[in-house]
């Protein structure tokens, strides 16, 4: 299936998951609607509560169902009853690797009204996006262990880098800062110690780099990048970096923005011959489902990412100005109720 830019009628799937994404994937799903009337979107029941029933965790033929729509909205995945691995290797990240979405875009904000723990940054002067490779690396399930459960026990877990997702990412990485107003890419790794792959990475981001001559480069090593995410995070503009480390610097740079709550994320097939995925950065927290509590911005803002990946670019920009709005409305320590942020979020945007 290849759609060029731009969808007639789009088509959504949702896979609303586990723990609070169900919650936060319906007021993401009443946005949508606020702003898109008459769109439809087809719910598919994948998760914990699927396993349980069936043994099953995405069967192939969902997955080529899911192959036929032009997004998905996921909400979160993992739940304390599945072994660790069994829904995130089995449909988050199968999911990903499946529709080869290689880019997983991560944008860093600090909007206005939002607190960071950072004292000496003001709303605004962050904004940047990491855009962490999304089908390789250490992710991408090679390795193995021997004699388990005994004192000899071995496990190995292998980083697969290869030129082609190397470079791709990279040159994506380029492309955005192209149409940002700084032009300015950052590579993050951690060469100096993982030589092989790093070595890759390196020389594929110099490769890269001579078909943006107008962009600004710099280099940092993961270690380094970690603590400049908090003592200076408003340097940064694009950050390019493997999928292990953009997974963690992006809780990082989610911490001082006002939190996981607020981090939105799509995993993006730039080449739009498979459906892209836009999801909320955090996890189902259990600890906090079926209460009410969660912050749906995340999830929100994620269907605002989504909306601009289909081509409604006014609807995406009516969605993040709500956002904006309601950030900027709350006060610092209020507890805040589900469903009535994605009420004002809905209104608002429709406005
Ligand atoms: N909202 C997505 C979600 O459930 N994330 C949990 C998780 O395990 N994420 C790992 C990753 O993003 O690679």
């Amino acid at each position: 299936m290849h759609r060029p830019e731009g969808f007639d009628v789009a088509r959504i799937a949702v896979v609303a998951g586990d723990g609070i994404g169900t919650e936060v994937v319906a007021q993401a799903r009443k946005v949508i609607d606020a702003v898109l009337p008459g769109v439809t979107a087809t719910e598919y029941d994948l998760g914990a509560a699927r396993y349980h029933r069936t043994g099953e965790v995405l069967p192939d033929s969902v997955l080529a169902e899911l192959a036929q729509h032009d997004v998905i909205l996921l909400g979160a995945v993992g739940d304390p009853t599945v072994p660790p691995g069994v829904l995130e290797r089995g449909l988050l990240l199968k999911l990903r690797f499946a529709f080869d979405q290689y880019v997983n875009l991560r944008p860093s904000r600090l909007w206005p009204g939002t607190a960071s723990p950072l004292a000496q940054v003001k709303p605004g002067e962050i904004d940047f996006v990491v855009v962490r490779e999304g089908t390789e690396g250490l992710y991408a399930g090679a390795g193995g262990s021997l004699h388990r459960d005994t004192p000899a026990e071995v496990a190995t877990e292998e980083s697969l880098n290869t030129r082609h997702g190397v470079e791709r990412v990279i040159r994506d990485a380029f492309g955005r800062a192209q149409r940002r107003e700084r032009r300015k890419v950052t590579l993050v790794h951690k060469t100096n110690v993982l030589t092989h792959a790093g070595s890759l990475w390196s020389r594929a981001f110099e490769a890269v780099k001579a078909e943006f001559p107008d962009v600004e480069t710099e280099y940092q090593h993961v270690d380094a990048a970690a603590m400049f995410l908090v003592t200076q995070p408003q340097r940064y503009d694009v950050v390019v970096t493997d999928n292990l480390f953009g997974d963690i610097l992006t809780d990082i740079a989610a911490a001082v923005t006002g939190g996981i709550g607020l981090a939105a994320s799509g995993c993006i097939n730039p080449s739009r011959e498979f459906p892209s995925m836009f999801e909320p950065v955090h996890g189902s927290a259990p600890d906090i489902a079926g209460k009410g509590l969660a912050d749906p911005v995340a999830a929100v803002l994620s269907a605002s990412l989504l909306l601009d990946h289909l081509g409604h670019a006014d609807e995406a920009r009516r969605v993040s100005e709500a956002v904006a709005a309601e950030l900027a409305s709350r006060t610092p320590g209020a507890p805040l109720r589900t469903a009535e942020v994605g009420d004002r979020l809905a209104a608002a945007a429709a406005a």
